[in-house]
């Protein structure tokens, strides 16, 4: 079924020149970008997405390296795109994470794990409305919808 995802190329994906190859895995696996932009995440930014891990030990390093390079952050639509994206990115710990995975293949410390995906269509949406306003995300077909969405 399609449904939609928040993707985010994080600072290290910027700095290290990754979007381009990453942007690749996303649409070679048959995705739809609908929604795509730059932005600087700010402090109150940081503190609304990762809501959960306010207060955490590890928020004051998250948050200093969230905030340290614009980002890219994507709106990707799909077949079960949000599950078949957390497959892809791999484990939070590039140390951790699967041979094939985007983090496995293109990260190797924690938290400099390049991208981040929503992980439940709760998640999905709650980061959806953070990061675009409605006319940002794009409804539009592709001639091969067909083969890649039921
Ligand atoms: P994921 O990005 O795999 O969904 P989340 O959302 O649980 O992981 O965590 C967001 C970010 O917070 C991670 N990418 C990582 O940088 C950091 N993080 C999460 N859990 C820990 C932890 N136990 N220790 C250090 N950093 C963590």
């Amino acid at each position: 079924m399609a449904e939609k995802t928040l993707i985010i190329f994080k600072p290290d994906s910027v700095q290290r020149r990754l979007c381009g190859r990453i942007l690749t895995r996303i649409e070679s696996k048959g995705f739809k970008i609908v929604g795509m932009k730059m932005l600087q995440i700010t402090k109150e930014l940081v503190s609304k997405h990762y809501a959960e891990h306010v207060g955490k030990e590890f928020f004051p390093r998250l948050e200093k390296f969230t905030i340290s390079s614009p980002v890219i952050v994507l709106a990707v639509e799909g077949n079960d795109v949000i599950k078949e994206m957390r497959k892809l990115v791999g484990s939070t710990d590039p140390h951790e994470a699967e041979p094939g995975t985007i983090r496995a293949d293109m990260s190797v410390i924690s938290p400099y794990n390049l991208i981040h995906a929503s992980d439940s269509p709760e998640s999905a949406e709650r980061e959806l409305e953070i990061f675009f306003k409605s006319e940002e995300i794009f409804d539009y077909q592709m001639p091969d919808d067909a083969w890649l969405c039921r």
